[in-house]
């Protein structure tokens, strides 16, 4: 804990830390203990930043779990099962994606087939910096780097399904935003056939309801495929490039190429990736009509309209032109993100029909998405909105404490109690 803290601080760091403590399984973090008993991709690359500042040989170990479920392609799976857990503890569990038939998966761990956003380069970066032992860090580098460079490479191979350099994304889920608005009309135009789905059988209470069927039926038809890449290139109805799950990829890239030069390997593949990343990311994403960033649905053609929290992930494009950054200022603060929201930022425009205030991301404000935009606004020099987005966050966490989600208008808690990454990433920005 850093000495720095006033009282308050201190308390709150030590709230925190306790959250993260009883959520480590001995070899991971699990999201929420009740509602999340596994280990999710992203949600680890949030906590490892957190125990980055905590506990530095835990961050560590997270990682190293999770990239022990990462397939021989190089694909790193959203979710890694937890063995000890009750089979039917969360749905979709292993029985969905029988991953134990798929030669590329790995023997020993159960795993889902999808990836979601690549934040982890980012994310070793991040505890390298904060370690205490640099030669440790470095040795700890070293470890995690193959790894590191398959997830790069199955992107850049398998996922670049629109050929300019953009990674797109298969499912909902590898948004890590599931419900978002930006989803409703790709799903919407997907074709089901009837009744392949009983949603009754749920045992937990779904926070996004009514897609649930949509989202089964595309894990099934990819994984009946064996999870065929071809098939995701030509067949797969749902393939969209997110501006969100693009900029951490771009972040991680850059991430990449300074790793490199920490371990003594050669950045400049990776200087050029991210150059492509950039290029099509700011040709294909930005709609200059609406000065923001919006998908681009690769199945359509076309982009997709409504505003939500993504259009502002490429604030973590170092080389975001001035124009685009002007844009997405103007956006956050007017009425429809920040400007109307007591506790921004809202995961949706405010005044797009598909708003809701109390939805998972069709409205409500998390800690993950306010600590990248906060992340992407300080190192675009944006103090006064950085300053807006921290100070917003930690008052969520000290009204309502470290909730899944919130209300963005009153900072009503939503979803489960000590959910890790609430906690994790108020421990950075409390560093
Ligand atoms: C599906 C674990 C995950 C997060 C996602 C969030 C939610 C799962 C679900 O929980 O997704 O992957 O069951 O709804 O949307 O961002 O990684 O916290």
């Amino acid at each position: 804990m850093s000495p720095r803290l006033t009282g308050d601080e201190s308390a709150l760091w030590q709230a925190a830390a306790r959250v993260l403590d009883a959520n480590w399984t001995g070899a991971a973090t699990v999201p929420s203990p009740g509602l999340y008993p596994h280990q999710w991709s992203w949600d680890s690359a949030f906590v490892c930043m957190g125990l980055a500042r905590h506990r530095h040989e835990r961050a560590e170990q997270e990682l190293v779990s999770l990239f022990r479920g990462q397939w021989e392609s190089g694909m790193l799976p959203h979710i890694v099962f937890n063995g000890g857990v009750e089979r039917h503890a969360y749905f979709p569990g292993p029985e969905l994606w029988r991953s134990g038939e798929q030669s590329r998966a790995p023997g020993d761990a159960e795993t889902s087939g999808i990836t979601q956003p690549p934040l982890h380069a980012f994310a070793a970066l991040r505890l390298y910096r904060a370690a205490a032992d640099h030669d440790r860090g470095r040795n700890f580098l070293r470890a995690i780097w193959p790894g590191l460079l398959a997830q790069h490479a199955y992107l850049a191979r398998h996922r670049d399904l629109g050929g300019a350099g953009l990674a797109a994304i298969c499912h909902p889920w590898e948004s890590g935003l599931d419900n978002s608005p930006a989803w409703d009309r790709p799903l919407a135009a997907l074709q089901l056939p009837p009744a392949s789905y009983a949603p009754a059988r749920l045992p937990r209470a779904l926070p996004t309801g009514v897609d649930y069927d949509r989202y089964v039926w595309l894990v099934t038809t990819f994984r009946d495929t064996g999870y065929a890449d071809g098939h995701l290139r030509d067949d797969h109805p749902f393939v969209v490039e997110d501006p969100l799950f693009n900029a951490t990829y771009l972040a991680s890239t850059h991430a990449l190429a300074e790793l490199a030069g920490i371990i003594g390997a050669d950045p400049e593949p990776h200087r050029e990736a991210a150059r492509r990343i950039h290029e099509a990311l700011n040709d294909r994403l930005w709609d200059p009509d609406h000065a923001c960033f919006r998908p681009l649905d690769l199945r359509t053609g076309k982009q997709i309209p409504v505003a939500t929290i993504s259009s502002f992930g490429p604030l973590l494009d170092p080389d975001l032109p001035a124009a685009a950054v002007r844009g997405l200022v103007d956006l956050l603060l007017s009425a429809r993100f920040a400007g109307a929201a007591g506790y921004p930022v809202p995961t949706c425009d405010i005044q797009a029909p598909s708003f809701d205030r109390a939805a998972y991301w069709r409205g409500p404000t998390w800690i993950n998405t306010n600590w990248l935009l906060w992340t992407g606004a300080s190192a675009q020099g944006l103090q006064v909105i950085a300053d807006l987005l921290y100070g917003s966050t930690l008052r969520l966490i000290r009204q309502s404490g470290f909730r899944e989600y919130f209300d963005p208008f009153d900072g009503t808690g939503r979803g489960s109690h000590d959910f890790s990454w609430s906690a994790a990433l108020v421990l950075d920005l409390l560093a």
